[in-house]
């Protein structure tokens, strides 16, 4: 899908800075991107007026009020738009955690593929923030299993690993999961989002690790344009991938 254009619900000015320490994937504007990413050129959102000045509670509401109101799709509509549009690129589904590819055209049975909710079901993404497309991902059943509801963290003593994602204890013996370099970042800003918009806090020794993983990892085209996708289908945008500075404002999520 191509997305030739962004909408304005997060407003751009001719004049943002384009300091190099914004993003890192920067694509020229007439560079192609090739052969292995399934994107082309992108232009970061970068800082957005509406927030200068703001940080911690003022910006986490200014946050919310901007971007909270969406389309709910329900769970099926979400899982079949991830499925089948979103993160299929040519019929092919990738699991952000392990790499695992699935040839399909359909939501896909539960025992191979499913869906992962970043921030867990059963801490409080239900109604509407089941469906949410912004924190959803394809993931092999196994992965999906293991991680279950365990936090994010950086993991020590490795029980089960694969693709460079990891299961095991931190350096504290909490049981923690870690997900491969490419989707830190990703995981990180899922989860602002999801803080921000559902008013749920993020436990400080996971905050810690999150806001590492989303200087890391930063901001790249395919999480662009998923983004700009995910606004077509729910009518609104994450904004820590727009301007990923946002959450080094914000001290406590
Ligand atoms: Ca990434």
């Amino acid at each position: 899908m191509l997305i030739s254009s962004r909408p304005l619900s997060a407003p751009r000015t001719s004049t943002v800075s384009t300091s190099a320490s914004s993003f890192e994937a920067r694509a020229p504007k007439k560079t192609p991107a090739k052969p292995t990413a399934p994107v082309d050129d992108f232009t970061p959102a970068g800082p957005d007026p509406r927030y200068d000045g703001m940080k911690d509670q003022v910006l986490i509401k200014a946050l919310r009020d901007a971007v909270s109101q969406h389309k709910d799709l329900g769970y099926n509509g979400a899982r079949k738009i991830i499925f089948t549009t979103l993160d299929n690129h040519d019929g092919i589904v990738t699991c952000v955690y392990t790499g695992k590819e699935l040839k399909t055209n359909k939501i896909p049975s539960s025992n191979v593929m499913n869906t992962e909710h970043t921030w867990p079901q059963s801490k409080g993404a239900t109604g509407a923030a089941k469906s949410d497309l912004h924190h959803l991902f394809p993931t092999d059943s196994k992965a999906n299993s293991i991680r279950g509801n365990y936090p994010f963290g950086t993991v020590k003593t490795v029980k089960w690993t694969e693709n460079g994602a990891k299961f095991g204890t931190d350096d504290k013996g909490r049981m923690v999961f870690e997900p491969p370099e490419a989707h830190k970042g990703n995981v990180a800003r899922a989860l602002f989002y999801f803080s921000t918009v559902y008013n749920k806090r993020i436990p400080p020794e996971e905050e810690t690790v999150l806001k590492q993983w989303n200087t890391l990892d930063k901001v790249d085209a395919a999480e662009v344009k998923r983004n700009d996708a995910i606004q077509t289908h729910q009518q609104n945008r994450n904004p820590f991938v727009d301007d990923p500075t946002l959450s080094e404002r914000i001290a406590d999520f």
